[in-house]
């Protein structure tokens, strides 16, 4: 007897079942990640917890609209996820208005021009070569092609904002907003100065704090939000959630927020990663997580300190936060050999663009280095010295069995702390 043909694909196998090629791949990424050291700092590893809201069943919902006010039916437990995720928002870092909505960072920065611009209007925010963002005017963007971006920079000597000359800018350039926020850039930002600056200049305040949101939520470094008309942030970095963002308001500028975001350009949202930013709110509001943004932000320090003692230049010297710009220049070598080198050595790191750079954003003459992961994973000040060396040495390594053997190293120290959040998880149902 012949057996009837199957009507639909099967929906209720597993990932290795249904789809091997695609699930060797993940596998694949898992062992990547296990084995190397990730030094990108604007990377994390998000909690099992998470990762099985984020692969829940919520992908199934459209829920266009906000909690109570939804275009479709059935958004009954969709609504109580979403207002579970902004009051853990709002409570996390003292704003009066969050939307959980954007998808990413630049969606979020997207929303709060929408909301706090007109097309043409001036605004004044850091140079991407300098360590800003794109979506803060660079001229191949949406926000550089939509508004007149007027760009402050850091000082040459000593590699730090200038507040002086950004308030001359602010007041020359009648702006509407200034953004101040980074993703370069290694010190505590004064958020209280931009805002005298802001009311200087009868300008708005935006704070795009995607990088150092989970320093904040400590208490690590100081808050913005009771400074800023606007603060957006991305989940996934410091914050150690998934990959998405949002944006924290003033209560007078929320309906504004919420209508730049949906209807104005987002549709259904992310119900299920809406979700899994609850759980990392949630797990954000434990006092455990202040004790890792600490440990982030000494382990930086510890091997910020390192490296400039194997003798590379630290850009401004040092660090506040998660992150340090190593500056190549004195090595004689760029952003790009020096990456592809420390990736050979398994250490994850990013080429950068250092203040005043001479090289173009494809070579440039730094990297960027971050510990959010390396602290996550368990390392401390203890271990910052070897990842000095190893880093150290394989920039300036001559040979690929020199390669070889720091990547072996780097393995043997992973071997010690062994990431069991990485594993292959069940979908929360
Ligand atoms: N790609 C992010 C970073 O690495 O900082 C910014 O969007």
């Amino acid at each position: 007897m012949l057996t009837p043909a199957r009507t639909d694909v099967r929906l209720d196998g597993t990932l290795d079942e249904v789809d091997p090629e695609l699930a060797a791949l993940v596998r694949d990424e898992e062992e990547r990640q296990r084995t190397t050291l990730a030094l990108i700092a604007s990377e994390n590893y998000a909690s099992v917890a998470v990762r099985q809201a984020a692969g829940s069943i919520l992908t199934n919902k459209y829920s266009e609209g906000y909690p109570g006010k939804r275009y479709y039916a059935g958004n009954r437990w969709v609504d109580a996820a979403e207002a579970l995720a902004i009051e853990r928002a709002k409570r996390l870092f003292e704003a009066e208005h969050a939307n959980v909505q954007p998808h990413a960072g630049a969606p979020a920065n997207m929303a709060a021009y929408f909301a706090t611009l007109n097309p043409g209007d001036a605004v004044l925010a850091m140079e991407l070569a300098q360590g800003g963002h794109l979506t803060h005017g660079a001229s191949f963007n949406f926000s550089g092609k939509l508004y007149r971006f007027v760009h402050y920079g850091v000082r040459r000597d000593t590699e730090t904002l200038d507040y002086d000359e950004i308030e001359a800018i602010a007041r020359r350039e009648h702006v509407k907003l200034i953004v101040a926020g980074a993703t370069a850039y290694p010190r505590v930002i004064d958020f209280a100065r931009f805002r005298e600056i802001a009311d200087l200049a009868g300008a708005r305040l935006m704070v795009d704090m995607a990088h150092i949101a989970g320093l904040v939520a400590a208490g690590i470094h100081p808050s913005p939000v009771p400074f800023a008309d606007v603060v957006t942030l991305t989940t996934h970095k410091t914050l150690r959630g998934p990959r998405g963002g949002a944006i924290l308001s003033r209560q007078a500028l929320a309906r504004k927020i919420d209508t730049a975001v949906f209807p104005g350009l987002q549709g259904g949202p992310l119900d299920h990663i809406i979700a899994a930013k609850a759980v990392a709110f949630h797990e954000a509001l434990q006092p455990e997580f202040r004790t890792y943004q600490r440990q982030v932000v000494a382990n930086c320090k510890a091997l910020a300190d390192a490296m400039g003692r194997l003798g590379t230049r630290i850009v401004s010297g040092g660090t506040d936060n998660h992150l340090f710009l190593v500056d190549l220049t004195p090595l004689g070598l760029d952003g790009q050999q020096a990456s592809d080198k420390a990736e050979a050595a398994g250490l994850i790191v990013n080429k950068n663009l250092i203040p005043f750079d001479a090289l173009p954003s494809t070579r440039t003459s730094g990297l960027r280095v971050g510990t959010a992961c390396v602290t996550t994973r368990g390392l401390r000040e203890g271990e910052m010295d070897s990842v000095a060396g190893f880093l150290h040495r394989a920039i300036t390594a001559e040979d690929e069995e020199t390669l070889h053997g720091i990547g072996r190293e780097v393995r043997a120290l992973l071997d010690d702390f062994p990431a069991p959040f990485l594993a292959p998880i069940a979908p929360a149902s």
